[in-house]
């Protein structure tokens, strides 16, 4: 009894947040298009490590970390995971303070996350829309991880 009311309150509060969106004058908001892919994280490996998309599609990733160490999850080409690489190496030197080049990047990118950090047994969700056709790389830039080949490629066709 108890599990059914509460089944109907959620059904209700997703009925509204989806309500919320539509009401939201945003030309972007797409419905029913987004496919859900559950990439599992440990030490150091992503599962599955090939994810095949096709070109147009919006993929929400879900990020699962099972591991017992924190991921991180980097979506880009091959060049932006070397620079970002480059970038954490960096951030070593100076301390973990950001230079204004990363405030930068972020807000060329609108609101659009290339990235989560996900502790372990905890997960995280990244959505993108893939419109080309080619290779893209999820890469983990924790230390030594990348060096260790702790990625996952998509393959857009
Ligand atoms: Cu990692």
């Amino acid at each position: 009894m108890a599990i059914k009311h509460a089944r109907a309150a959620l059904v209700g509060v997703l009925a509204l947040s989806v309500a919320g969106c539509a009401t939201d004058g945003s030309d972007r908001t797409e419905r029913g298009a987004t496919r859900t892919v559950e990439v599992v994280m440990r030490d150091n490996t992503f599962r599955p490590d090939r994810i095949d998309v096709r070109r147009g599609e919006e993929v929400t990733f879900r990020f699962v970390n099972t591991g017992r160490l924190v991921h991180e999850a980097f979506l880009g080409d091959s060049q932006a995971q070397e620079q970002h690489a480059a970038e954490m190496a960096e951030g070593d030197d100076h301390g973990g303070a950001s230079p204004d080049g990363h405030a930068g990047h972020l807000t060329g990118q609108e609101t659009e996350q290339e990235m989560v950090t996900v502790r372990p047994g905890e997960e995280a969700t990244l959505s993108r829309r893939f419109d080309e056709a080619g290779t893209v790389i999820i890469g983990c830039h924790q230390p030594g991880h990348w060096e260790a080949g702790m990625r996952a490629t998509v393959e857009v066709s």
